[in-house]
């Protein structure tokens, strides 16, 4: 390449005072991040691919799937949940991830997320193709103790049971019970979770509690530690061979005794009775992959599940 001319230079210069209007978007140091991603103008989305109402399998899936993809990207990323059109990922408050940055980690998780939706569409929607562009927006919250992140994930949990709640019931009035959907959100207005629970179950046979639970309690990716394995037990016995078996030798008159670096470097013969390396050892081997990506499904609000899953608080 050419070297710039003294011009170009002076240009450059010139022209560099613009980078001090770039605002510093670092987030507070010591806290959760905790970065949502949501699908934008979904309703009319899943609308135009005629969705399954309230839940399509195939497009939860595909968010699961989508999801599962960033957290490989982003290794700091400890846990997602995501229900409906949303996902919520969160890193360590250790995290030194592009500096903090909040454009950075909100651009690429949305366009690596995205990538993914679009590129696994073809799996989950075969023979329909993606005409209208998927696009979702993102944004970052940082949260500076263990309660406020875990009571944000109570609180997108809580999201998805009322809603889920609600749309079973009004769908079921509408398609079972020949309501219009005037007349189902009239149905419903001022009901609590016990009246809902009671409609689907008293004139629909519903017992909602047996409904997915994927439906009912969304989706929990969690970056969990491998169970320690009993060494003994679980990793295979591996010969290793010693040193040579350190025979005395006799110096001869005049000469020096070998020394230890001479010896020869091949290992005792099979038959040899020394007790020393030859013998069958037990070896640790590093585990091929440390921690894995569970999927869960399962009740996050409860301290329980803290308790289950301790790596996931370790900061
Ligand atoms: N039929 C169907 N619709 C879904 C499903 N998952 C999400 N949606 C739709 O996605 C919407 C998500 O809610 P919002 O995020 O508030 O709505 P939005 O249209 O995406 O609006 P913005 O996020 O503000 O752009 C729901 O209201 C549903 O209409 C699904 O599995 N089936
Ligand atoms: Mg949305």
């Amino acid at each position: 390449m050419k070297e710039p001319s003294k011009e170009q230079w002076k240009m450059a210069q010139k022209f560099s005072y613009v980078r001090r209007f770039e605002t510093n978007d670092t987030l507070l140091p010591q806290c959760w991040i905790v970065l949502r991603i949501d699908g934008h103008h979904f309703t009319q989305f899943c609308d135009q691919y005629q969705f399954e109402k309230p839940n399509d399998i195939r497009c939860l899936n595909l968010m699961n799937d989508s999801a599962r993809a960033l957290m490989e990207y982003f290794p700091d990323i400890v846990m997602a949940y995501g229900q409906s059109d949303e996902y919520s990922f969160a890193f360590r408050p250790s995290t030194q991830l592009y500096k903090r940055r909040t454009s950075k980690l909100v651009s690429l998780g949305v366009s690596c997320f995205t990538a993914h939706f679009v590129m696994g569409w073809p799996r989950y929607f075969p023979g329909v193709p993606l005409t209208v562009v998927p696009t979702f927006d993102g944004r970052t919250v940082c949260y500076p103790n263990q309660k406020a992140f875990k009571d944000y994930f109570a609180w997108r949990q809580a999201d998805c049971h009322i809603n889920n709640l609600y749309n079973t019931c009004f769908w079921t009035l509408v398609r079972r019970g020949g309501l219009s959907n005037l007349d189902a959100t009239e149905r419903l207005k001022g009901t609590d979770a016990a009246q809902k629970n009671e409609i689907l179950f008293t004139q629909f046979s519903i017992n909602y509690a047996k409904e997915p639970a994927q439906f009912r309690k969304g989706t929990t990716l969690a970056r969990l530690a491998h169970p320690a394995p009993a060494v003994a037990e679980q990793l295979p016995v591996v010969p290793i061979p010693g040193p040579p078996p350190a025979a005395p030798v006799e110096p001869a008159a005049g000469s020096q005794a070998p020394s230890s670096a001479a010896a020869p470097a091949t290992a005792a013969p099979a038959s040899t009775t020394s007790t020393q390396g030859t013998e069958e050892t037990i070896v640790e081997r590093p585990l091929p992959h440390p921690e894995r990506i569970a999927t869960l499904f399962c009740d996050i609000i409860p301290e329980s599940f803290w308790e289950e899953h301790p790596e996931l608080l370790a900061e």
